[in-house]
């Protein structure tokens, strides 16, 4: 065990400085919590910060994607339609002066333990400070995980990684200062989300690329646009209205399903209606696509064999082509994380790169110079990168030590043989203790802060409305302190309790004066009447 902060105790505590974090930071601070925000990178953004990979940006359009509080989009310009991750990381650091986050936040501080004190009734969590190579304890009262659906990599564990000579990157992982891929020779593993952004920045610059893929990705073309400052006038003007439209929505898009069905409509319409939502770009061929989509075979084969006409003619050789879009869908369409691609199935006509299908031919075993396949070939690599995703949605929360009142099993424990939750943001036997954008909620299905804010909102209230006992035995702590200053305590008077036998013995009364009084009872009724609640 680390040492103990001296008498730091948090009503809330949040675990995480992504979107999450920062939106629950200032919102709860400002309806009076005391709430402070650890988190393992080094500053905020969350995803941003940790997918630091070439070629990451965000797949979701700006617009929606960012907060909805008007000052922090009034005062912030976008400059692409999907920005890179870097321009993300300036927009956290925006927000987080604007909010004035900071000073509440303690950063390269990961959260490894928290576990519930059933006699105090507060969390105790311990966190480690890697750079500094650091424990402390921290106790707080509600404890608010907005960890994401990605904290936790995943590595498969293919054997002989540590035979290898060359570099190996996971995409998460990705070194802060860059890797010079010049000329290398690269090995990409994995074609999800990451694998298609990552694969298209080292395409062009290794000496040889091979992808080893396991299943194709059904990517649709990204609308990018660069935003001039017209156009951030024009998106700030319609941000009402954009916010209105992204809350009514499935996916918080602005677009949703066509309210027809695909067979509803004969083939030539079937085939106008595509081309239209083709034009458009961006995932409107997913979700404003026919309302069966992702329910009816037909309506999901027929987006298949129209995505696939629209993408084969881009691959020139057969081989890879087939394997890029197969003539039989890998998986019905649109019910595996689509991507979007700026020049994905361009890098596949470059001499330089390969494509291996590894349900055809197995990774074996990592050697000391690259890959060797079930049929015995080694592919030599200088560099190998892990697109390989995440430990996704339960990670966050499953891969830290979180007891509650049964300190014999830990969240990850009791969800071994399926997650169990409440409003997908909180389970059972573990007291005070919430999350957002996790599991059971609709967090991949939606737009990250569109989600994430009405969480968000929902848990705040909760918190505002149930803390009344909390502010009552506040009240009851400051009035014993300011009771036990002075002589009066001493005095065998009313004020007191003394004039009644058996009558606790303590200070029933406002000691501070009515200049102070009048203070708090405005500043609690300028808090929205913070602690007060009407049955
Ligand atoms: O991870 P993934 P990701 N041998 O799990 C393959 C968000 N995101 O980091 O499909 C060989 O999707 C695996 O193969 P298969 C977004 O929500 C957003 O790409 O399982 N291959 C797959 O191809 C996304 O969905 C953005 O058969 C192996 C790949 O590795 C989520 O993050 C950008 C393998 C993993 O793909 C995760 O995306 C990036 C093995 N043993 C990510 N094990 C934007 O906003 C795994 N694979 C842009």
């Amino acid at each position: 065990m680390g040492s103990m902060e001296p008498d730091q105790k948090w009503d809330v505590m949040l675990v995480g400085g992504g979107f999450g974090g920062m939106y629950l930071l200032n919102k709860l601070r400002n309806f009076g919590f005391d709430v402070h925000l650890y988190e393992s990178g080094s500053t905020f953004g969350g995803t941003w910060f940790w997918n630091c990979y070439p070629g990451a940006r965000v797949d979701s359009i700006v617009p929606t994607y960012q907060f909805s509080s008007d000052e922090t989009w009034d005062q912030w310009e976008w400059s692409e339609a999907y920005p890179k991750r870097e321009e993300l990381e300036a927009y956290f650091r925006h927000v987080g002066k604007l909010w004035n986050l900071y000073s509440n936040a303690s950063f390269n501080s990961r959260v490894v333990s928290a576990h519930w004190d059933i006699e105090e009734k507060v969390w105790v969590c311990e966190i480690s400070n890697e750079q500094e190579n650091t424990t402390t304890i921290v106790k707080s009262r509600i404890l608010l995980f907005c960890a994401g659906l990605s904290a936790v990599p995943y590595k498969p564990p293919f054997e002989g990684v540590d035979d290898f000579k060359g570099k190996i990157y996971h995409t998460s992982r990705w070194p802060r200062e860059g890797v010079d891929l010049k000329g290398k020779r690269c090995g990409v593993i994995g074609t999800g989300a990451t694998g298609v952004q990552v694969i298209q920045e080292v395409g062009p610059v290794a000496s040889h690329l091979t992808v080893f893929q396991r299943t194709p990705n059904i990517a649709l073309p990204m609308d990018q646009a660069p935003l001039s400052k017209e156009d951030n006038i024009k998106l700030k003007k319609d941000m009402p209205e954009t916010l209105e439209l992204s809350k009514a929505t499935w996916a918080g898009f602005l677009y949703s399903w066509h309210d027809k069905c695909a067979m509803d409509d004969t083939p030539e319409e079937r085939e106008s209606f595509y081309e239209k939502l083709w034009e458009r770009r961006g995932f409107g061929f997913w979700v404003g696509n026919y309302k069966d989509t992702t329910v009816s075979p037909e309506a999901a084969e027929a987006a298949y064999q129209f995505w696939r006409k629209k993408t084969a003619p881009m691959i020139k050789d057969p081989y890879k082509r087939e394997k890029l879009c197969p003539e039989v869908a890998p998986n019905p369409f649109g019910t595996k994380r689509i991507s979007l691609y700026r020049t994905y199935y361009d890098i596949f006509n470059l001499p330089t790169v390969d494509l291996i299908d590894v349900n055809e031919n197995p990774i074996h075993d990592i050697t000391e110079n690259g890959i060797r396949l079930q049929d015995g070939m080694e592919v030599e690599l200088d560099v190998l990168i892990f697109a390989t995703g995440f430990d996704t949605i339960t990670g966050g929360l499953t891969h830290v030590d979180i007891r509650g009142t049964d300190p014999s099993f830990t969240l990850g424990d009791k969800w071994k043989k399926g997650c169990q939750t409440y409003l997908g943001m909180c389970s059972n036997g573990f007291p005070n203790f919430f999350w957002v954008y996790g599991p059971q909620s609709p967090g991949p299905f939606s737009i990250g802060p569109t989600c994430i804010e009405f969480q968000g909102d929902w848990l705040t209230q909760l918190l505002r409305d149930l803390r009344y006992p909390e502010v009552e035995k506040k009240w009851r702590e400051m009035i014993l302190e300011a009771g036990e200053k002075g002589l009066f305590k001493y005095a065998k008077s009313w004020w007191f309790g003394a004039n009644i036998p058996g009558k606790q013995r303590e200070c029933y009364n406002y000691m501070l004066g009515m200049p102070e009084y009048r203070k708090k009872c405005g500043e609690v009724r300028r808090n929205g009447y913070e602690g007060f609640q009407l049955k």
